[in-house]
């Protein structure tokens, strides 16, 4: 498989950029009654996707969460048939019949998000043992967060993936909540990380407000597997700056906690690292422009487009 070029400081905001104006857009039509259905945002996790995704290939595979239209665009996805398929119109990745949580992009490798916490990782480990068995240099990618560590297919995924030496990337995206409790309501460990050390998985945890650091980050892990070093483990230590879903109050979160989770803003602090270090605000500026201006125009064409089709409903089911 070639070897992408590697994107450049401005094109990874620029990425974040589209992400976070998406994921705004989505927001406002969800407020407007013209997105239905359970909707959980990313915003404040973009470091995450942005960071993972910069380290992969066209053709290397990743799974997503109920949280995925970043890993989605991240990857590459087409945005208007990502907008298409969350607003249930036939245009959509799905045909309108999946919706937010279940994501799918097969062109570019997002193979599929699921609303199952961890029932994603071991379907990333099947993707990374097929790649295996055909020989083909591609290595897979699982997000979740960390409220998946408490499953079985987390820890079963950990023990065959270490055992089969298999070319998987787990993130774990640790935003320290799961649904509307904290993760110490759910376990005693505090580092997802620690977790691998068991089943002798690399691990590190970077800072996921630091789009780099994650970059950096998965790129030794994806090395790692491409080289046959079998499975790493990433933690990122991120935070969602929006409720759990659209519409969630959110008042187990203190007002400290939502202006401190504000001033680490993993978008505005990139934007503020490229201006101290010498790109003119102007361009910077732009980029964000032109981000909102893309989503805009994206969003009114797959609104304009027909809705899922109701007789539809039982097509490209497999039995
Ligand atoms: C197997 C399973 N159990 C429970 C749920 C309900 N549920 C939906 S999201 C969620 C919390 C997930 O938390 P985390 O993995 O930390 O991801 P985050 O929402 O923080 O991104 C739960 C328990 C589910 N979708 N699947
Ligand atoms: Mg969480």
């Amino acid at each position: 498989m070639t070897r992408t070029r590697p994107l450049t400081d401005l094109e990874i905001l620029a990425r974040m950029w589209l992400i976070r104006a998406f994921e705004e857009k989505v927001s406002e039509l969800y407020a407007a009654g013209k997105v239905a259905g359970l909707i959980h945002l990313g915003i404040g996790q973009e470091g995450s996707a942005v960071g993972t995704c910069a380290a992969l290939r066209r053709g290397d595979y990743a799974f997503g969460t109920h949280r995925s239209h970043a890993h989605a665009i991240a990857k590459g996805a087409d945005l208007r048939r990502l907008m298409a398929e969350i607003a249930g119109r036939s245009t959509g990745y799905c045909k309108g019949k999946g919706g937010s949580m279940h994501i799918s992009a097969p062109e570019v490798g997002f193979v599929t998000a699921t609303g199952v916490v961890a029932g994603n990782i071991p379907l990333a480990l099947g993707a990374a043992l097929t790649s295996v068995t055909r020989d083909e240099d591609r290595i897979s990618v699982a997000f979740f967060g960390d409220g998946a560590g408490q499953s079985g297919p987390f820890h079963e995924s950990l023990n065959i993936a270490a055992l089969w030496n298999l070319p998987v990337v787990l993130v774990c995206e640790n935003n320290g909540y799961v649904e509307f409790s904290p993760l110490s309501a759910h376990t005693v460990v505090e580092r997802l990380a620690d977790y691998a050390s068991v089943y002798s998985i690399p691990a590190v945890t970077v800072d996921g407000g630091d789009v780099l650091a994650v970059r950096d980050a998965v790129t030794e892990a994806v090395d790692r597997a491409r080289g046959g070093g079998g499975p790493s483990f990433v933690e990122v230590l991120t935070h969602r700056l929006r409720g759990h879903y659209e519409g969630d109050p959110a008042r187990y979160r203190t007002l400290s906690e939502r202006e401190e989770w504000k001033r680490k803003d993993p978008v505005a602090r990139f934007a503020r690292h490229l201006a101290e270090s010498g790109v003119p605000p102007g361009s910077l500026d732009d980029v964000e422009a032109a981000a909102r201006t893309r989503v805009a125009v994206t969003a009114e064409q797959a609104l304009a487009d027909p809705p899922a089709d109701p007789a539809g409903v039982t097509g490209d089911v497999y039995v």
